[in-house]
């Protein structure tokens, strides 16, 4: 999951055994060139990188060490490495790698991905030690491999949550339980997935400040709790929401799920009195653990994406995001003979405000130009940032005079607005081309171009101003 998750070209364990001076692959992602059997002394890069000063250790462009990796059997050319420690109580019991062929990669969230699952290695370490250690419990282990492999290949939060839930219904016969996790922030948490009497409440958001069991439990610090009757004496709360029937005489079982000291929800559980004896406890927090490293990896992952399609300095979508957008527009509007429009625009005179005011204060005209856009826009409607005072919008179904009206509002408000700057209130005028599809272009490429032409002869005619593609000349190719 590792290696599909940082798209890597392998990933690998190395188990640190200091008293043999040597760190030994245990596990590996990867081509068949790797050798399996690698041994590498503690004192060898990229493994000494790392135990020295107990962090990660990132390399890119180091030919001497990336072109001759100790695990490769035959040459192969790594053009980035990125090794973190496994922890284990404060001392690094393991390290993990992740290599890719491109160099400078792994630059952005990928750090601390890896560091997310070299937590769920140091888990893992735990529980296979542990397991070793009593043969009882290697036997529940052994129960719950399949549980964890099954966990292993979700990719999503609603399939972890589910195949948790699932899992631990297997484990122990419950009555009713559910996966919480907060969504926005810690003050509140929804019921993701749910079971027995639990169903009535699937999808529920709860505030983190009411009096609930699973409330309390997601402000508490310990990593289990286990009420043993929940019908008796000062112990009458309700579980999940305010309004559940608090008449139960069960007990109750909350795991929170903690990545790090940050609480992503918790695993509750209800069932007869009994059933969650030492072993079923244990086990089902095993399972809790690995959910955790899992959704913690995963939701990193998906802030990652967002964050890969969306211009930072507006919060509007990139120029990717956007292509992307109309070609998925311009698919569903083929399949109905719909049609839409695009709407490209620039703004005036840009470089002479930069040069007047600094480029801070052209940073916040374009941020109170996104402002304006986003206002005039509906639902729907996608509008990026295309270059570096270009922007772009896409009206979906929108015909030309739609789009001219749209174009013509947009031209007003961006006229009429200040940007208040330090001492500054700064003004800008923007040019704008409309184009509509399937009047001015037969795909994507072609519109993009035609709302450009547009978008260039507005300049021409003096800037501020709105021109529709259908008015120009045929362009000449
Ligand atoms: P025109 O009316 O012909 O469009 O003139 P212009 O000055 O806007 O056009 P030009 O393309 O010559 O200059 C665009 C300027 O936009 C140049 C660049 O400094 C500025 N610019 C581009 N991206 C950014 C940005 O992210 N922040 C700031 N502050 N300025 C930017
Ligand atoms: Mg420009
Ligand atoms: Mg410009």
């Amino acid at each position: 999951m590792a290696r599909r998750a940082l798209d890597a070209h392998a990933v690998l364990v190395f188990s640190v055994d200091r008293e043999k001076g040597a760190a030994y692959l245990r596990a590996a992602a990867g081509p068949p060139a790797i050798r399996r059997d690698t041994v590498v002394p503690l004192v060898a890069d990229p493994i000494s990188c790392v135990l020295e000063r107990g962090q990660p250790f990132y390399a890119t462009d180091l030919r001497r060490l990336l072109w001759s990796l100790p695990y490769y059997g035959e040459e192969t050319r790594i053009g980035t490495l990125l090794a973190v420690p496994v922890s284990q109580g404060g001392t690094v019991t393991a390290v993990l790698i992740a290599d890719r062929l491109e160099s400078q990669a792994f630059a952005a969230a990928e750090p601390a991905l890896l560091a997310a699952f070299a937590e769920l290695v140091a888990e893992a370490l735990v529980q296979a030690r542990a397991s070793a250690s009593r043969e009882e419990l290697g036997r529940d282990f052994e129960a719950v491999y399949g549980f964890s492999q099954q966990l292993a290949t979700q990719e999503d939060v609603a399939a972890v949550c589910r195949a948790l839930l699932d899992s631990s219904r297997q484990i122990v016969p419950l009555e009713g339980g559910a996966i919480t996790l907060s969504e926005d922030g810690p003050s509140r948490y929804t019921l993701r997935e749910t079971f027995g009497w639990a169903k009535l409440f699937e999808g529920r958001a709860v505030g983190a400040a009411e009096k609930t069991w699973a409330a309390w439990a997601l402000g508490g610090a310990e990593d289990r709790y286990l009420l043993d009757d929940l019908g008796t004496g000062t112990e009458r709360m309700p579980v999940l929401v305010f309004d559940e029937e608090t008449r139960r005489g069960e007990s109750l079982l909350i795991l929170p799920l903690k990545s790090g000291v940050r609480a992503l929800g918790a695993v509750v559980l209800t069932a007869r009195r009994g059933v969650f004896n030492v072993t079923a406890v244990h086990v089902l927090k095993i399972l809790a653990n690995q959910a955790a490293g899992l959704l913690s990896a995963i939701q990193l992952k998906e802030a990652e994406k967002h964050k890969a399609l969306r211009d930072p300095l507006t919060g509007l979508a990139n120029r990717r995001a956007f292509k992307d957008a109309l070609k998925q527009s311009l698919a569903r509007e083929d399949r109905h003979e719909g049609r839409l429009a695009l709407v490209m625009l620039d703004l005036d005179h840009f470089k002479k405000l930069n040069d007047t005011h600094g480029h801070p204060a052209g940073d916040a005209a374009l941020r109170g130009t996104a402002e304006v856009l986003r206002r005039l826009l509906r639902g729907g409607d996608v509008a990026a940032r295309y270059g570096g005072e270009e922007f772009v919008m896409l009206l979906p179904g929108s015909d030309e005079a739609g789009a001219v009206r749209f174009a013509d509002r947009l031209r007003a408000a961006l006229e009429a607005n200040t940007v208040e700057f330090a001492e500054a209130r700064l003004r800008v005028t923007g040019s704008l081309g409309v184009a509509t599809w399937p009047g001015d272009a037969t795909d994507a490429e072609g519109l993009l171009a035609a709302a450009d032409r547009a978008l260039y002869a507005a300049k021409g005619g003096g800037r501020n101003r709105v021109v529709c593609a259908r008015t120009l000349p045929a362009p000449t190719s």
